[in-house]
């Protein structure tokens, strides 16, 4: 038989993955049953007949295959330990299949349509490792016996609970359990990772209680009123708001009412701020859409700016929210106007989210017809999921700000929403009665000044302080507390940032406070504002100011001393002159990086950029037929940070790229349903940390590695694309193609993970064929795969991909220039898992 491939430590085992098989080959059973392991991975196989007569079978590989009825057969195979039945469409699995399946160890089912696991799953005691994730589970019962686990993944799945007797296990090393609408423990809880959840489940069986909390988010335009809404709300009667009173970055408070206890989030209209805002609008919140009815038109750029917008941003970035619509200032408009604009408003929302489910109910149902649809599963159960969002829109209520009753009647419906279970599922949490406990001391601390009023405190400083109020508390517990409490954003905690590890921001306000002082709309004329006293302060003289200015300006860049200077007179504005050590910690020094900084780039606001010094080898690398100069104007400006989001053209990306050339390697990354605002130059922030030289424009961005030129570039055709490429005339070998796979595979994996950020994106990723003038494409399955590849595992392209693709037209190329295909593919298996 072909597909034998020998004795490996005397056992029989075959590869027959990628044959676009739809039934067993009769060669399988005819050498006897012998065989150990099966790969039949990336077939085209419904049922599987027949495998029950390999009675010593040990291992077998179904996934990516077009299964959807479990295959009742498998019970025949007695002697199973490793089982893979991922990406198929298995709906259910009936009992007494696992009742014989006594052996197994392995047992992969991510990527299927589960609703249910059957009881007698608890019947595989060995089982070490199982995989449930991409699922649409509702409970774990079932498995809570299994207490032999070591891994077990259930990620994206429709848990609202986890079984508490499953993390009395303590082999128990691997959980994963992200993207569930968790209650109990909470999502915050469960991100911090097994340890946090066995944790959480210690303290609560000491003592629980039930929480009400809701961040309310206010969105809208400048001037839409939202200020004025959210100080009303939280006086409880109306409160006018100066005009020249915009709201800079962010502005947090915190009201009780009803024992619902609300935060409320008054973000600033004006555009520029959405770059930080990005960060601060966070899922399970309630947004409150404020939309100023006086200077609204009935037409569909005015419907475009104030709300579409606002729910498209949301539809992308947290899909799940729950948006109110208050039109403000009706007493500036007539009852006619007043009813016309609502119902405008009303009826395009009602259209707009109609659309987007139509978009991906269409998408979902157009891919099975495509030749292979197993390798589709993967997108489908995407889709699905998104499909499965559903941004709530509630009603529009149209107010005026200056009346007491309307702000009545705006309190009352919003408690009642918020008090509707539809309406929030998770507004009720399980939490352990300390994390309320800690919580009040913390305020309390800031209260009584045993920390300084700006909050900012190192945790040597606020441990000791919190476990003098709680002896039973350990240093683990309380942090795992704080961790919490960061994570629903009633204090900040960075502890992935190692500079900031040891700190705590116990007032948020403070650090958006700070933010405030580099991110506004107004900065050139702070920076005018700077006065030759300050500019001394820094060693710094008056023509510098000038050339600050004009560089933020032409060059979207901003000097490091610049921002040292604007941010220690704000501090010292707020918090007196002589506490030069917060500022020092905050604005840094010559030689130490300052914490606003660390946190900038971790929030992808801005690209700090470096002396091109001798300190910094990697600046001299060089690059194509080129003496590599060190004076470029934009990236090597001396201890700036670059503000991608301000740029304004690519005229230099252009002239160091020159021209594309359809033999380039070329990869499309397709973001749907469209590019969100600011993609790309976070994007762009995270690449470039990693490789230099780098250009960078508004839209476009050039990167080296090596003698290898790569261009990223954000397309808005009709569909909206990344586009990464590498620059054909650099790739002399297919070593050097392999090599450019990698930087490609690095930048799309940043790619990938700031994907992450936005829970109603998808992916879809081509290939463009290189002929001249052809439309025609080849898709990307399983790349996710890729990027994750480590050393042992099989890249999914060389599995079933001939060496020469032929695109519908007939032009031919070299597998390896389309994909990353690894040329000297194994062909005798062997690396099967
Ligand atoms: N007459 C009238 N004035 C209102 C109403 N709502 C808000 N205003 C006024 O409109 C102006 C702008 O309101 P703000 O609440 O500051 O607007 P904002 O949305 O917070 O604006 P930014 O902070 O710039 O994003 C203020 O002068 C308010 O007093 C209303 O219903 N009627
Ligand atoms: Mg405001
Ligand atoms: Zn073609």
């Amino acid at each position: 038989m072909s597909t034998l491939n020998g004795n490996q430590n005397g056992k029989t085992y075959y590869d027959l993955s990628g044959k676009k098989l739809k039934t067993l080959p009769t060669d399988l059973f005819k050498s006897g049953g012998d065989a150990v392991k099966v790969d039949l991975q990336s077939n085209r196989l419904k049922q599987i007949t027949g495998i029950s007569q390999l009675t010593n079978l040990k291992e077998l590989n179904l996934s990516k295959n077009e299964i959807t009825d479990f295959p009742l057969e498998i019970k025949g195979l007695r002697q199973l330990e490793t089982l893979y039945m991922n990406q198929n469409r298995i709906k259910t699995i009936p009992e007494n299949v696992f009742t014989a399946l006594v052996k197994l160890k392995f047992l992969k089912l991510s990527t299927n349509r589960l609703e249910n696991l059957p009881i007698d799953v608890k019947s595989c005691q060995d089982l070490t490792y199982l995989n449930l994730s991409n699922n649409c589970l509702k409970n774990l019962d079932p498995i809570v016996d299994l207490t032999h686990l070591k891994e077990l993944y259930v990620e994206r799945n429709q848990l609202s609970e986890l079984p508490d007797k499953l993390f009395q296990n303590n082999g128990l090393t691997q959980f994963k359990a992200n993207g569930n609408p968790l209650r109990k423990p909470p999502v915050e809880v469960c991100a911090g990772g097994l340890s946090d959840i066995k944790s959480y489940f210690i303290m609560l069986e000491e003592n629980a209680s039930h929480v009400y909390t809701v961040k309310t988010m206010f969105l809208g335009n400048s001037l839409a009123g939202k200020s004025t809404l959210c100080r009303s709300l939280e006086k409880g009667c109306p409160v006018p708001v100066e005009e020249n009173d915009r709201t800079v970055g962010i502005d947090i408070s915190e009201v009780n009412r009803d024992g619902i206890r609300f935060c409320f989030w008054d973000f600033a209209g004006h555009e520029e701020y959405y770059i930080t805002h990005h960060v601060f609008i966070t899922p399970q919140a309630f947004v409150i859409l404020a939309i100023n009815l006086s200077s609204y038109n009935v037409d569909d750029q005015s419907f475009k700016e104030n709300v579409e917008f606002w729910i498209k941003n949301l539809q992308l970035k947290v899909p799940d929210s729950v948006v109110l619509l208050v039109g403000t200032h009706v007493d500036q408009c007539t009852a006619a106007q007043v009813l016309e604009k609502k119902t405008h408003i009303e009826e395009r929302v009602k259209e707009m989210l109609e659309k987007h489910k139509v978009n991906l109910e269409q998408r979902r149902k157009n891919l099975p017809d495509e030749d292979n649809p197993s390798l589709n599963n993967d997108q489908i159960n995407q889709i699905e999921r998104l499909i499965e969002y559903k941004l709530k829109v509630l009603e529009f209520i149209p107010i005026d700000c200056t009346k007491q009753e309307d702000i009545n009647r705006l309190l009352a419906r919003i408690k009642n929403y918020v008090l509707n279970k539809d309406t929030f599922p998770n507004i009720e949490k399980t939490l352990p009665r300390s994390f309320y406990d800690v919580e009040k001391d913390i305020y309390e601390l800031v209260k009584n000044e045993d920390i300084p009023k700006h909050g900012y405190v190192s945790q040597n400083v606020l441990l000791p302080e919190l476990k003098s109020r709680h002896d039973t508390l350990d240093d683990d517990q309380l942090k795992l507390i704080l961790q919490y409490l960061h994570r629903i954003g009633v204090i900040m905690w960075y502890k992935e940032i190692t500079e900031l590890a040891g700190s705590v921001f116990v007032k948020p306000s403070f650090l958006i406070s700070l933010f405030k002082t580099i991110v506004r709309h107004d900065l050139v004329q702070e920076l005018n504002k700077i006065s030759p006293a300050q500019l001394k302060s820094e060693n710094a003289l008056v023509r510098e100011k000038k050339i600050w200015i004009s560089d933020y300006k032409d060059r979207a860049s901003l000097s490091n001393v610049a921002i040292r200077i604007l941010v220690r007179t704000e501090l010292q504005k707020n918090y007196g002159e002589n506490d030069e050590e917060l500022i020092q910690e905050v604005v840094g020094s010559k030689n130490k990086k300052g914490s606003l900084l660390e946190l900038l780039k971790h929030f992808d606001v801005c690209l700090p950029t470096k002396h091109n010094s001798p300190l910094n080898p990697k600046a001299n690398e060089f690059w194509p037929k080129q003496v590599w100069e060190a004076s470029n104007p934009i990236v090597y400006e001396p201890d700036a940070c670059l503000f991608p989001h301000y740029l304004s053209d690519n005229e230099q990306v252009k002239q160091k790229w020159e021209s594309d050339h359809t033999e380039d390697l070329n990869v499309h990354v397709y973001l749907l349903p469209e590019i969100p605002h600011g993609f790309f130059h976070r994007l762009v922030i995270r690449t470039c940390s990693l490789y230099s030289p780098y250009w960078i424009g508004k839209d476009q961005c050039m990167l080296c590695r090596g003698n290898k030129r790569f261009l990223l570039r954000e397309c808005h055709d009709e569909d909206q694309f990344i586009e990464i490429r590498c620059k054909e005339s650099e790739l002399e070998s297919s070593e050097d193609i392999q090599n450019a796979w990698i930087v490609i595979r690095e930048i799309m994996k940043r790619l990938n993970t700031l994907t992450e950020q936005w829970q109603g994106l998808y992916q879809i990723v081509h290939s463009p064929c290189k002929a001249q003038d052809c439309n025609d494409f080849f898709k990307w399955n399983y790349w996710q795969e890729w990027l994750e590849l480590e050393d042992s595992g099989t890249n999914p392209f060389n599995v079933g991909l001939d060496e020469i693709l032929t695109c519908r037209y007939g032009h031919q190329r070299r597998t390896e220039l389309l994909f990353p295909r690894t040329p000297d593919a194994d062909l005798n298996g062997g690396h099967m898992k």
